[in-house]
C-alpha cells in the first residue's frame, strides 16, 4: 500500500526525508491509484472467469490464437511527411486542389473502421490498432487517409468494448501525425440513429476536429441534402478540416426507370458543391455500383463538379475491384480499401492486391506492397481473436443486387434474425428486405434508414405478413417503433416522399413532419447541462464525456458504471478481455505510462451457498482474492 511505498523509499529509510519529501516525490501518491486500478481489473477478470464476456456467446476451444507480429519500424525516426502536412500547409481547399492535380490514385484505408464494422460487428479494440498505428504511418506514408472513427464505432466502443471513443481518436491521432484521419458522420443523426439538436451536432464536429479529425465524411440516410447542411457548414466555418459530402448510391444508375438515375446523382452532387463540400464521395454502402455504371457515374461527376471524387464501396458481390479499375480509368481521385486480411465480402476491396495489380499502371499508387503484406499478416492474426463476431459469410453473392442490404448491416442482420428465432427464415428476411424497400417507395438504405427496413423485414417475416396484409389489416398491427418514426419524419424526408396510403396506415392518424426533425428539438444548454452532468458523474468527466452522454445517455451511463467497477479494461490484452484467463495463465498489462502490472489467475473456487465464487489471483506476485457472483 501507500505507506509501505513511502516507508521503503530510500530517502525516507535512510532518515534524510524532509517535510518536502512527498512534494518532491508525487509518484508515491500515485501508488494507491495504481493499486486501485489494478484491483478493478481483477474484478473484471474475475467476472469474465466466472460468467464470461457478455459479447462472447460461445468459446471455441479449437481456435488456435497466434501472437500477432508487429512489423518492424523505426521507433526513433521522424515521421515522413504525408497528406496531413498538405492539409496543414494548404488548407482544405488547397488539399482538394492538390488531390485533383496529382496523377496517382489515392487510397483511404478503412481497416480501422468500416472493415471491422462490416466483418466483425465493429468489435476491433483500440489496443490492437495502436500496436501498429505508428509503424504503419511511418512505413506507409503514401496512404491518403485512415478511416478510423465514426459510424458505429462511437457507441460500440462504449457499449461492448468499455472504451472511451474519444481516447481512440486522440491516441490514433498522436500515433499518426502525418496521415489524414477521417470519420463517417450521419449528418443530422451524428454518430447515432436519430436526429439530434443542431447545436449538439455543431459542438460534436468542433470537438472532433479539435481532437484530431481531419476529414468528415457526411451523409444523410435518405440522401436529403437539407439534413447535411448544418454538418457541412460547421466543418467549413468552424474547423480547418475537410467536408466530404456523400451521395449515397442505390439501385442501378443505368436503370432508366429508377428515380435514382444519373440526373438525380448529378443534381445532388451539384447541390453539395453549392453547399460548400470540399470533396464529393460516392457512398456505395451495399456494393451495388457495377463496373459499367462506375464509368458512367464517375465520368459524369468529374464533368459536373469541380471537386475531387472519392469512391467508397463494399465487396459483397466480389466484383468491386473491377468497379475500382473502371472508376480509376474514369478519373476517380480516391478509393476506399481495407488491408488484405480484413478485406472482401461485406468489407472493402483488397488494398494489397489492388496496389499490386496497379504496378506499372499510369496511376500507380506507389505503395510498398511487400511491407503492406506484413501488415496483412498482423491483421490476419489479430482477426482470429475476434472469431465470435465473424458473420460466417463465405463467398460473394449476386443476391446483393436484389436485396441491396448494406455491408455493415448484412453481417448484423443474421444474428438479429437468429436472436428472434428466425435463422431458418433468413432467406425470407432478405427477400422481405427488398419487398419493404419497394413498399416504402424505394429509399436509400443506410444507417439509420437501413435499420428501419431491416426491422420491418423481420417484423413481416416473423408475422408472416405480405404487403397486401399490411394494407388490408394495417390498422390492427402494431408496427416497430422505428417504422412509425421513419414515417413520422424523424429521419427526414426522402425524394418523392413516403407512399401516402401506407403512411396513413402506419401513423394511425398522427401528422408527419414535413421539415427537418432537428428543427423540433430543444437546443442543448451547454453550460447548465454540463454542470449537472459533472454533479451526476464525476468532476473528472470532461466536455467530451458530456458529448458522449448527450449522444447516448444510457450507453454512457452503463459505460461509466462499468469503468467505476472494472476500471480501464481497454488496457487488457484482447485474449484476456474476451475470453478471460485460464488457471495459471499470466498477463502483462500497461496501466499507465511505463507502468506495468503482471496478473496471474490461479484458480476459481466452487460457489458457496449464496452463489458466490472466490477467484484467486496473483498481482505482481502477491495473492489477491476477488468475490464474484456466479450468474450461470
Ligand atoms: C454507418 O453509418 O455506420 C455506415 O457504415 C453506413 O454505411
Ligand atoms: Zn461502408
Amino acid at each position: 500500500g501507500f505507506l509501505e511505498n513511502v516507508l521503503s523509499h530510500e530517502t525516507f529509510f535512510t532518515g534524510k526525508a524532509t517535510v518536502k519529501f512527498i512534494e518532491n516525490h508525487p509518484e508515491l501518491l500515485q501508488m494507491p491509484r495504481y493499486m486501485n486500478r489494478a484491483t478493478k481489473l481483477l474484478n473484471y477478470l474475475g467476472e469474465v472467469a466466472v460468467n464470461g464476456n457478455p459479447s462472447v456467446k460461445k468459446i471455441d476451444p479449437s481456435v488456435k490464437l497466434r501472437v500477432p507480429k508487429v512489423p518492424e519500424f523505426d521507433r526513433l525516426g521522424a515521421y515522413p511527411s504525408g497528406t496531413r502536412q498538405i492539409l496543414e500547409e494548404k488548407g482544405a481547399e488547397g488539399l482538394a486542389k492538390w488531390i485533383k492535380e496529382q496523377p496517382q490514385i489515392l487510397f483511404t484505408d478503412t481497416t480501422w473502421r468500416d472493415a471491422h464494422q462490416s466483418l466483425l460487428a465493429t468489435r476491433m479494440r483500440s489496443l490492437d490498432m495502436l500496436k501498429v498505428a505508428e509503424g504503419f504511418a511511418k512505413n506507409q506514408p503514401n496512404v491518403f487517409s485512415w478511416e478510423m472513427w465514426g459510424g458505429a464505432t462511437f457507441d460500440v466502443s462504449m457499449r461492448f468494448l468499455y472504451e472511451n471513443p474519444w481516447d481512440r481518436l486522440k491516441r490514433m491521432r498522436a500515433a499518426a501525425p502525418n496521415i489524414l484521419m477521417q470519420m463517417l458522420i450521419r449528418g443530422s443523426n451524428g454518430v447515432g440513429y436519430k436526429a439530434y439538436p443542431d447545436n449538439l451536432i455543431e459542438r460534436f464536429i468542433e470537438k472532433s476536429a479539435e481532437n484530431g479529425m481531419d476529414i468528415f465524411r457526411i451523409f444523410d440516410s435518405l440522401n436529403w441534402v437539407e439534413a447535411m447542411k448544418v454538418s457541412i457548414r460547421t466543418v467549413r466555418e468552424r474547423t480547418n478540416s475537410v467536408a466530404e459530402a456523400c451521395i449515397c448510391y442505390t439501385g442501378d444508375v443505368l436503370d432508366k426507370e429508377s428515380k435514382y438515375n444519373l440526373q438525380y446523382y448529378l443534381d445532388m452532387a451539384r447541390a453539395l458543391e453549392d453547399e460548400g463540400a470540399h470533396i464529393i464521395a460516392i457512398k456505395d454502402m451495399a456494393g451495388l455500383l457495377k463496373p459499367e455504371a462506375a464509368t458512367v457515374l464517375v465520368s459524369a461527376l468529374k464533368e459536373t463538379v469541380n471537386l475531387p471524387i472519392h469512391l467508397h464501396t463494399h465487396d459483397t458481390s466480389s466484383m468491386q475491384a473491377t468497379t475500382y479499375f473502371k472508376a480509376i480509368e474514369a478519373g476517380v481521385d480516391i478509393v476506399d480499401v481495407a488491408i488484405a486480411s480484413m478485406s472482401g465480402l461485406t468489407s472493402q476491396p483488397n488494398f494489397n492486391s489492388l496496389a499490386a495489380a496497379l504496378k506499372g499502371h499510369p496511376r500507380d499508387p506507389k505503395i510498398d506492397v511487400q511491407n503492406l503484406n506484413k501488415y496483412a499478416n498482423y491483421w490476419e492474426d489479430v482477426r482470429e481473436y475476434y472469431y465470435p463476431f465473424e458473420s460466417g459469410l463465405k463467398a460473394g453473392t449476386a443476391e446483393v443486387y436484389d436485396h441491396e442490404i448494406p455491408g455493415g448491416q448484412y453481417s448484423n442482420l443474421r444474428p438479429q434474425a437468429a436472436a428472434l428465432g428466425l435463422e431458418h427464415k433468413f432467406e425470407e428476411v432478405k427477400r422481405n428486405y427488398a419487398v419493404v424497400n419497394k413498399m416504402f417507395g424505394d429509399l436509400v438504405k443506410v444507417t439509420p434508414s437501413s435499420k428501419v427496413v431491416g426491422d420491418m423485414a423481420i417484423f413481416m417475416t416473423s408475422n408472416n405478413l405480405t404487403p397486401a396484409d399490411i394494407l388490408e389489416r394495417g390498422e390492427t398491427l402494431s408496427f416497430p417503433e422505428s417504422v412509425i418514426s421513419l414515417f413520422r419524419g424523424d429521419l427526414g424526408q426522402m425524394p418523392g416522399g413516403f407512399p401516402q396510403e401506407l403512411s396513413r396506415i402506419i401513423l394511425k392518424g398522427e401528422k408527419p413532419y414535413t421539415d427537418r426533425p432537428n428543427a423540433h428539438l430543444e437546443p442543448v444548454d451547454f453550460d447548465k447541462e454540463f454542470k449537472a452532468f459533472q454533479q451526476e458523474f464525476d468532476i473528472y468527466c470532461d466536455e467530451l464525456d458530456f458529448l458522449s452522454y448527450k449522444l447516448y445517455p444510457k450507453v454512457f451511463k452503463d459505460f461509466y458504471q462499468h469503468w467505476q467497477n472494472y476500471g480501464a479494461v481497454w488496457q487488457l490484452p484482447t485474449k484476456a478481455f474476451f475470453f478471460g484467463l485460464k488457471p495459471n495463465e499470466e498477463v502483462f498489462v500497461e496501466i499507465g505510462k511505463g507502468k506495468h502490472i503482471i496478473i496471474k489467475m490461479l484458480y476459481i473456487a466452487e460457489p458457496d451457498e449464496n452463489g458466490m465464487r472466490k477467484v484467486y489471483f496473483e498481482l505482481n506476485g502477491q495473492t489477491r482474492v476477488i468475490d464474484v457472483r456466479d450468474q450461470n
